[in-house]
């Protein structure tokens, strides 16, 4: 009986080239994001010189953003900073689903990882929760899933087109 073929990715970051895509709007939460973002990046090895950060108005823009950046192959991934925030807008839905829809996008289209660390909350508080209050940061949180998700795709077998 042969064995079975298992790829996991590996936390190493160093030689890694990670832009961050940030939005503007909330920046009391994305700060804290990115903060959290950058501790975790350089703690796994990636080298503070090879960070690139953009800022963006909302996060409605961000995957216009994150498109550009993945599509120069300056990167080898890019991680989405963001809040949305339903108590400040009643546009909430719109924002939210069509940032996370244009993200995946954008990572399907390229092959470049694109990490979803856009808070959606009913509160602000709840946001603070998850930058770095109570319920850990998900910028960290992501800038791990980015290393993990760039060297598994090293691993994984390429198209075959
Ligand atoms: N952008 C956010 O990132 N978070 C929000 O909570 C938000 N609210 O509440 O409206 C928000 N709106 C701005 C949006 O992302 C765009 O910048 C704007 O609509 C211009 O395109």
């Amino acid at each position: 009986m042969g064995s079975m073929t298992t790829y996991e990715g590996r936390l190493r970051g160093d030689g890694l080239r990670i832009a961050l895509a940030c939005s503007r709007f909330n920046d009391l939460i994305t700060e804290r994001l990115r903060a959290g973002a950058l501790d975790s990046l350089v703690r796994h090895g990636v080298d503070e010189a090879s960070i690139t950060e953009v800022w963006a108005p909302g996060s409605f823009e961000l995957p216009l953003v994150a498109e550009r950046l993945a599509e120069s192959g300056e990167f080898d991934a890019v991680i989405a900073l963001g809040a949305v925030i339903r108590g400040a807008t009643d546009h909430y839905e719109h924002v939210a689903g069509q940032c996370a829809a244009g993200l995946q996008r954008v990572q399907l289209d390229t092959g470049v990882p694109v990490i979803f660390a856009v808070l959606t909350t009913d509160t602000l508080e709840q946001a603070l929760e998850r930058a770095g209050v109570k319920a850990g940061n998900k910028g960290f949180e992501a800038a791990m899933t980015a290393i993990e998700m760039v060297d598994l795709l090293r691993q994984l077998p390429k198209s075959a087109q």
